[in-house]
């Protein structure tokens, strides 16, 4: 099995700046955490970031038939991209999104999730936390099947 995990805009940036809602811990040690995962549950990943509405819906067009499943949080695209949405349903992929912030209790921009609506589970507010629990999810729902 193979797990794609996509991050959006910013989220190279955690550690450096508002820790109080995204945690101390730097982009490096969220990849760590994703690697270490993927390894203890014996199953291939690749991780991908980018600043571009773009660049993520190529990579999820790039997942067709070569990865089996996908964690993605778009970042501030979650809030405002119908292309993302369109892609993850065009591939069809089973799908988690994952938000390290509680996104249900934040500004009123931030309560609709496009790319959500193409995803089987929503994780948020558990910081890294949340990632581990959406690879296991899907390692799981792929060894049910
Ligand atoms: O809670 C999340 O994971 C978010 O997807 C993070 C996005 C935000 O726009 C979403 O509403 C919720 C922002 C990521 C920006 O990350 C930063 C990291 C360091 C410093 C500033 C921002």
């Amino acid at each position: 099995m193979k797990i794609l995990v996509i991050n959006g805009p910013n989220l190279n940036m955690l550690g450096i700046r508002e820790p109080g809602i995204y945690g101390k811990r730097s982009y490096r040690e969220l990849c760590a955490l994703i690697e270490k995962t993927c390894a203890e549950k014996g199953v291939e990943c690749e991780i991908f970031q980018s600043n571009h509405e773009g660049a993520i819906v190529d990579r999820i067009q790039e997942a067709y038939g070569k990865e089996d499943a996908i964690v993605i949080n778009p970042a501030a695209y979650t809030h405002t991209s119908v292309a993302i949405l369109d892609a993850l349903k065009a591939v069809a992929l089973p799908a988690v999104e994952v938000h390290l912030s509680e996104i249900r209790e934040r500004e009123p921009f931030r309560q609709i999730s496009y790319a959500g609506m193409a995803c089987e589970k929503t994780i948020t507010g558990k910081g890294f936390a949340g990632y581990r629990e959406a690879i296991i999810y899907l390692v799981d729902r792929f060894e049910r099947k």
